[in-house]
């Protein structure tokens, strides 16, 4: 009863008619909407997932970089995902929903940009959840992040602790963009609990690294901003912070797995999708080096730091899928490594003055754009 009365809402009817054509998918399929689909875990999941033999579509407000939409979707939908309006578009004729849409970055962008993630992540989470509900979406991914976690709990880079599920209650998460991640995680769940015939798939990802990422202009994480450094710095490495501070990294293809291990699974609780191999900034600035065969001196200098020590406890995915990423840090960083030395001659070739990839940029504060 409860469900009837929202489903024939005002307000979502009212937004229906403005959705025309209907879009009707004629496959026998199971048709999947990824959302941040020219991201760089959308793009390789789509990829995946088509392979699969799912029917894709993907959605975002952006064109891909680094892969022409038709490896990894078969209808890709350009459009503003904080805009209720666009939303139900994305959700007609679905079965599974990955939201992976999000203003995101690494320390270079998100502790700098507070409101704007605020703002428009929440729209996306808000809306694509309500959305999905409405057109009766039958499972439901929503990714998450290891930014959920207190910040004291992660304050130690000594002693640095993996970071288990459950301790992301009481709260203490870090910037807006993981305290956004944290509501949306127990929305997410609230959305299951209501609303059966909606089944809630949840991961806290941590650290994903890889080919195809953003790799430059600010929003890159550590992993992409080392192999740029180590292909182009001439005279030192430079290193935000003492470069004592520790993360773990997962590769992209674990990442990839993991997701549609979870989303296949019947666990509807928040998991870490991460590595339990921490790292030292230093340590991992050197083997970047190693791979490629540089020698440089670190240079530390003053830039966004986050947390001290960050590690992923994988107790409760290795016991709840018996599957757990394994893809050694040296193996996938090699593989990252080739392509943005890729990227770099590619741009070289073409006269872009390639010895600025020797630093990093902050992405200045910037108001959410609306009409973006
Ligand atoms: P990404 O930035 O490469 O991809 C996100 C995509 O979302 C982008 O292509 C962007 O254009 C799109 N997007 C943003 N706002 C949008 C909007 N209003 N409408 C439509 N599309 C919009 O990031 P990613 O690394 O692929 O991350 C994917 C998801 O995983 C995000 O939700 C992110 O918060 C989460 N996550 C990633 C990591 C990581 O290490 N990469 C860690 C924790 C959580
Ligand atoms: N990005 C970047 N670029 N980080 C650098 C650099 C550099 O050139 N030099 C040193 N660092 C240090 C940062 O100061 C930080 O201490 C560490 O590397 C990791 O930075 P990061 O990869 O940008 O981001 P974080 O791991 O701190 O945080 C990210 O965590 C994810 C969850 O695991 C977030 O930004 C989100 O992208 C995400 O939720």
């Amino acid at each position: 009863e409860l469900q009837s009365q929202y489903i024939h809402h005002p307000y979502i009817a009212e937004i229906l008619k403005m959705i025309e054509p209907k879009r009707t998918l004629k496959t026998d399929k199971i048709k999947v909407l990824v959302t941040g689909a020219s991201g760089f875990i959308g793009s390789h999941l789509g990829k995946r997932l088509k392979k699969e033999g799912y029917y894709v579509v993907g959605a975002d407000w952006k064109s891909p970089e680094f892969m022409q939409p038709n490896e990894f979707c078969h209808e890709f939908l350009r459009i503003d995902l904080r805009v209720m309006k666009n939303c139900l578009q994305a959700c007609e004729g679905i079965d599974w929903v990955f939201n992976l849409a999000a203003d995101m970055g690494g320390m270079g962008f998100i502790q700098s940009n507070h409101s704007r993630i605020g703002y428009n992540n929440t729209m996306i989470s808000l809306n694509m959840l309500e959305a999905a509900r409405h057109h009766n979406i039958k499972r439901y991914f929503y990714s998450s992040s290891a930014c959920v976690y207190p910040l004291h709990a992660q304050d130690d880079s000594e002693n640095t602790i993996g970071l288990k599920e459950s301790d992301a209650w009481p709260a203490q998460p870090q910037d807006i963009y993981g305290l956004e991640k944290l509501y949306g995680e127990e929305l997410a769940m609230k959305y299951a609990e209501e609303f059966p015939q909606m089944q809630m798939r949840i991961a806290r990802f941590h650290g994903i690294y890889g080919e195809q990422g953003t790799w430059k202009g600010g929003r890159e994480k550590v992993p992409a901003a080392f192999c740029r450094k180590a292909a182009a710095a001439e005279s030192v490495f430079e290193i935000w912070g003492d470069g004592e501070q520790k993360r773990s990294f997962c590769y992209i293809d674990d990442c990839v797995e993991g997701v549609i291990r979870i989303m296949k699974s019947d666990y509807d609780k928040p998991l870490n999708l991460g590595s339990e191999e921490m790292i030292s900034m230093n340590d991992f600035a050197k083997l970047v080096m190693e791979i490629a065969g540089r020698n440089l001196p670190l240079k530390h200098i003053e830039g966004p730091e986050g947390v001290r020590g960050r590690n992923s406890d994988n107790s409760l995915i290795e016991e709840v899928l018996g599957w757990k990423p394994s893809i050694p840090l040296a193996i996938g960083i090699e593989k990252t490594y080739q392509w943005i030395k890729e990227q770099i001659k590619a741009e070289k070739q073409t006269g872009v003055n390639t010895s600025v990839y020797s630093e990093s940029t902050v992405v200045v504060t910037e108001a959410s754009d609306i009409n973006a």
